[in-house]
């Protein structure tokens, strides 16, 4: 009997990875979440296990290199790496944005991306069929006003994919990259606005139905079960209420 494919999912404790998880498991995936967030991955490793999925959890700080080499020692062979793990820290023009945020963004996007992507590209390779997905924003593709180090870090993001794509051409690694618009999960932008949840209500006022996470993992597992000769280079995909970065109809 073949094994069970295994997919790693970077920043599974909540929101697009938490519910890329629950849909790559329900495709058939061994799933391994990872997060720095310990107990909330636990919690979705145990749901998981109680619905009859392959779950396991791994507490892990994509920013730590070593830690990431370390865990990357557990796998000889990997169908899926899901590089999710990221996210916005203030909107502040780049006049005045801190230099501090444009670092911790471009840290945990790019530098995140980087380090678990550079760790598990062997055992995607050994697996003879490996997808390393990379969850990039339409803020990797153009910019807007306020969007700042989180627009140069996606933009990095975005460019590595791209890249890798060229450099591991010939091997049997794709290179998926997901570009949501906007998505209401949570705790993006109450995290973009250090907990101001007044703040981050105004980023969807009166938008009729922005994508919810749910939306975003539904065509990262589109993606990933395509046949192994189709290659996803990069999926945009926003609410139908926004038109681009700045073009978003409100009905207030
Ligand atoms: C999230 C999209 O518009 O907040 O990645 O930058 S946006």
């Amino acid at each position: 009997m073949a094994a069970t494919p295994i997919a790693v999912i970077t920043g599974a404790s909540s929101g697009i990875g938490a519910a890329t998880a629950r849909q790559l498991a329900a495709a058939g995936y061994r799933v391994v979440l990872t997060a720095r967030r310990k107990d909330r991955i636990e919690t979705l490793a145990a749901e998981l296990t109680e619905a009859g999925h392959q779950a396991a959890a791994y507490a892990l700080d994509v920013t730590d290199r070593a830690a990431v080499d370390e865990f990357a020692t557990a796998f000889r062979s990997l169908a899926v790496l899901v590089n999710n793990a990221g996210g916005a820290l203030g909107a502040d023009p780049v006049a005045t944005g801190d230099p501090a945020d444009w670092r911790q963004m471009y840290e945990t996007n790019v530098i995140g991306t980087l380090n678990v992507t550079q760790a598990l590209l062997p055992a995607l390779t050994a697996s003879g069929d490996g997808t390393i997905v990379v969850l990039s924003s339409t803020a990797g593709l153009s910019t807007y006003e306020g969007g700042g180090g989180y627009v140069a870090a996606k933009h990095g993001e975005h460019v590595l994919a791209e890249t890798l794509r060229l450099e591991i051409v010939g091997t049997p690694v794709r290179v998926i990259e997901v570009a949501p618009g906007m998505v209401k999960t949570e705790e993006f932008a109450t995290t973009r606005f250090r907990g101001d949840t007044e703040k981050a209500a105004k980023v969807y006022a009166g938008v009729d139905a922005p994508l919810s996470a749910d939306d975003v993992a539904d065509t990262i597992t589109w993606a990933v079960t395509r046949p192994s000769h189709v290659n996803i280079d990069l999926l945009v995909v926003r609410p139908r209420a926004q038109a681009s970065n700045s073009k978003v109809h409100r009905t207030l």
